[in-house]
């Protein structure tokens, strides 16, 4: 397949300023006639040709200027034509079969209704055009159909006139003023309820807002839209940045690749980031909704109104909007909270595409598949690059620096070479040295010892970016690292510095300390970094304890966790003593989070979570999972009952607490399964009717999901009973049903497999929702237990090959979601020789089918290379 390079950028060589189009809409037949208006593009080269991407289309007319065109031919998927001028008009007409579409890029079909995915490369699909995103034209689009079938008509921009026909058929036409590129392209056709509100931007402009939802679902749509509300506010505050239409639709489908799109005036969502009720919906749901909701929003500006030049500045976009949703929802919630909640993410995620097979900077330089980059990489590291932009400059330099851009770049295709120089320009930053955090992969490694000689403890740190694939020698990059040295008898420290490590060594000299101080370092998670250092057990005990840095509370806890666990498995097995140490350190410092009444119980909850299975592999050249899980669960299971007492009286103390929104009433709820936890894993009998006792008193979604998914991995006829229940109970409702099948792929019970494999012959399992195969299947591939489960003789990867089938069913049905299940067999290199050898088999068999998909080919090349 082609290697796109970043390198090779040309300029379009033809623009399209306007384009109309009209669709004959019908769910296994839409016609499709699109008349562009087509510039030669001053810029280009001069070429007469121009080229329309195509994919999977025939032309059924061309004409040019009025009159049947006979000088176009086919190369490959595209269309060219030849052209005499420099300005012409283009008609094109196309037809698609949206029902026969289960790649769900394009116009598709999902339960009746139509609706169309163009980011990336999608639009092609649905007529001939220069499908890149520099290409911006302004859209007018006419639909017609059934008005039975279809009553609700929607596109981008503004409705300008709508009928009815003698026939059953009506009509609606839309303009959009904003110029954009064809990827935020959306329509949408189908019988569609919304709740309806309005908000009144800065400016006194008044924008009429619907969540359009299947009828019977808009009494779940309140959260959305409230959350609509606040991001649209939040904004104008935030970033000073206000809505430029009249209009603002949001549609939800069940079928959908991702999360939601952006697509200009009419973003178009997977159904599980706007529905949200108490009684379907866990509280982590409500922040999904929120931030997703945020996020699309804000692309309205980063994304829209700017865009991206080519896609390998998607970080731009991506970064900046991740950055901005996670500012988003620190503000409507705990900024505490939701910091160590984006730091787990991007260290069970992004740190591990990191340190693969698939690694690639942030802005990449090649692709074969665009689909492919929509990753951990581009959207979480990419707003932690920002972020340190923002810890560098400061809030309101930094605020000078995104105006500066918004500005200067306003309707605009750009790169992210251009933000950089805006907020270099506008913050007042030198950044020359920083722009390799874009092009350089690898999670950074850095050292940190720290020595007291008389009154000065002096800081010695050092950097290593390891190699990734293509990147064999790194340079070092700026890491700024935000510390406080913390006196050991007053618990107290003299305020914090922020540092700047930009070599491959530094020392840094801090006077007035008669004993050595206490190290806090990378408060807030300031850079995106791994830090090693040999600070004693002790130290971690004081920062969990005193750190007045949340976030550096949460890392000390872990640290404490992650020292004792890696030595247990990984630098030589620990005797009974060591071990009985390390976990009675653990204990003490547990407990101690437990009985600490000056904590509020969302961050007592943070507190409470033991590091993930991957990012202890991560810590590890070469994992054991089989053995990381073992001392892990081991772990737990002596903490449940060491703590047992304490543990019983906290799941009491928050189970009295009613029900609400507010933030004691969720911190009650997210300890009261986290309690059930470590409770099932030191008595599972006891705990099993603790358990089932939640599960039969919940009035709530979270508290009833958290019981049945700590039964779900218990041997107990409750689980069994908990099961049934939920699945009669929600009958219908998919959301709901996909989370009855992601908690039995994603549990603890000894025989998840055998699970899984019945779960995917049940007839509610279908692969033609990705929803349903990501609630099957990536939590099996992301559950240990499962993904790396091995029979007695250690011959069996049988979760290896579960997630290899379903990679080669897949593919042919949906690429772009087959592709995603390669990265866990990637990551055979790093996982002891027995697994390894199993892992690598299984990638080999999916390498040599016949036949594979661009989106998966590419994955699984780059795996086994
Ligand atoms: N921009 C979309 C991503 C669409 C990717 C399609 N392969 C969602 C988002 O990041 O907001
Ligand atoms: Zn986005």
């Amino acid at each position: 397949p082609a290697v796109i390079r970043r390198e090779e950028y040309q300029p379009p060589e033809w623009l399209v300023p306007e384009i109309a189009l009209d669709f004959a809409l019908d769910l296994d037949s839409t016609k499709v006639t699109a008349t562009l208006v087509v510039r030669q593009n001053p810029e280009g080269s001069g070429g007469q040709t121009l080229r329309l991407n195509g994919d999977g289309l025939a032309a059924r007319t061309v004409t040019v200027d009025g009159q049947a065109a006979n000088d176009w031919r086919m190369d490959g998927q595209d269309l060219l034509i030849e052209l005499t001028g420099q300005n012409h008009t283009v008609e094109i007409e196309t037809v698609i079969n949206p029902a026969g579409n289960s790649q769900l890029m394009g116009l598709y079909a999902s339960n009746g209704m139509l609706c169309t995915q163009c980011e990336a490369e999608g639009f092609r699909r649905i007529t001939f055009f220069p499908d890149r995103p520099d290409v911006l034209s302004t859209y007018s689009v006419r639909m017609a159909g059934d008005k039975a079938r279809f009553p609700v008509l929607l596109s981008n921009g503004n409705c300008t006139a709508q009928g009815e026909n003698a026939d059953g058929t009506h009509w609606a036409e839309w303009h959009d003023p904003w110029p954009k590129p064809c990827y935020l392209f959306a329509l949408v056709a189908g019988e569609l309820i919304a709740n309806h509100d309005s908000f009144t931007t800065a400016g006194g402009r008044k924008v009429d807002l619907n969540i359009w939802v299947r009828p019977g679902d808009e009494d779940r749509t309140q959260h959305a839209m409230d959350s609509l509300i606040a991001s649209m506010k939040w904004d104008e505050e935030a970033f000073g940045r206000e809505y430029d239409l009249d209009l603002f639709n949001v549609v939800a489908v069940s079928d959908f690749n991702m999360g939601a799109m952006e697509n200009k005036g009419l973003n178009v969502f997977n159904t599980r980031y706007v529905l949200a009720d108490p009684q379907t919906a866990t509280d982590a749901d409500y922040d999904a909704v929120e931030g997703v909701i945020g996020h699309e929003y804000f692309h309205n500006w980063s994304g829209n109104r700017i865009t991206c030049r080519d896609w390998f500045q998607l970080s731009l976009k991506e970064g900046f909007t991740v950055l901005r949703d996670q500012m988003f929802s620190a503000d409507m919630g705990s900024a505490a909270v939701k910091r160590i909640e984006d730091v787990r993410v991007l260290r069970s995620a992004q740190f591990p595409e990191d340190s693969g097979p698939l690694a690639h900077p942030i802005r990449p330089d090649s692709y074969q598949e665009i689909s492919n980059f929509y990753t951990s990489t581009v959207y979480n590291k990419g707003a932690e690059v920002i972020r340190m932009m923002r810890s560098m400059a400061g809030v309101e330099a930094f605020r000078k620096g995104t105006d500066l851009y918004f500005a200067r770049h306003d309707g605009e295709a750009a790169t992210c070479e251009d933000f950089v120089v805006a907020i270099e320009d506008g913050a007042g930053l030198d950044l020359r040295q920083f722009r390799q955090w874009y092009s350089q992969a690898g999670t950074p490694q850095v050292k940190v010892r720290l020595d007291h000689e008389g009154d000065v403890a002096t800081l010695h740190l050092s950097q290593v970016v390891p190699a990734t694939p293509g990147q064999p020698v790194k340079q070092p990059m700026p890491i700024p690292l935000r510390l406080a040295l913390f006196d050991r008898d007053t618990g107290q420290h003299r305020g914090e510095e922020l540092i700047v490590l930009d070599a491959e060594q530094a020392s840094f000299a801090f006077s007035g300390f008669t004993r050595i101080p206490v190290l806090s370092i990378n408060r807030g998670f300031t850079a995106p970094v791994a830090i090693t250092s040999d600070v004693p057990t002790a130290d971690l005990v004081f920062l969990a304890a005193n750190d007045d840095d949340p976030f550096a509370r949460y890392e000390a806890m872990q640290s404490l966790i992650v020292q004792h666990l890696v030595a247990a498995v990984g630098g030589g097995i620990l005797c009974d003593a060591e071990r009985q140490a390390g976990r009675d350190a653990i204990g003490r410092a547990l407990a101690a989070v437990i009985d600490d009444s000056a904590l509020d119980d969302l961050m007592r909850g943070e507190l409470m979570i033991l590091p993930s299975e991957a990012y202890l592999s991560e810590q590890l050249k070469v994992a054991d999972p089989g053995a990381i899980h073992a001392e892990r669960e081991g772990l737990k299971a002596w903490l449940g009952r060491e703590l047992k007492d304490r543990l019983t009286a906290l799941h009491d103390r928050v189970s009295a607490l009613p029900y609400g929104r507010g933030a004691d009433a969720r911190g009650a709820r997210k300890l009261k399964t986290q309690a059930l936890v470590y409770l099932a894993a030191g008595a599972p009998e006891e705990a099993a009717s603790r358990a089932a006792a939640q599960y039969a008193a919940a009035d709530n979604m979270t508290d009833r999901q958290g019981a049945l998914m700590v039964l779900c991995g218990l041997d107990t006829p409750a689980r069994d009973d908990a099961l049934a229940d939920f699945r009669q109970r929600y009958d219908g409702n998919a959301l709901v049903i996909d989370k009855w099948f992601s908690l039995q792929a994603g549990s603890l019970h000894p025989k998840v497999l055998e699970h899984v494999r019945a779960l995917a012959d049940s007839p509610d399992f279908t692969l033609t929702n990705p929803n349903r195969v990501r609630a099957l299947y990536m939590s099996c591939a992301v559950n240990p237990k499962a993904f790396h489960a091995l029979n007695q003789e250690g011959e069996n990867g049988e979760g290896y090959r579960t997630i290899a089938d379903l990679i080669l069913a897949l593919d042919p049905i949906n690429a772009q979601t087959a592709a995603r299940f390669v990265a866990p067999l990637g990551r055979w290199r790093r996982i002891e020789p027995k697994r390894s050898a199993l892992m690598r088999a299984e990638l080999e068999r999916v390498a040599k089918a016949p036949k594979l998909s661009r989106d998966t080919l590419e994955q699984v090349t780059k795996s086994l290379g």
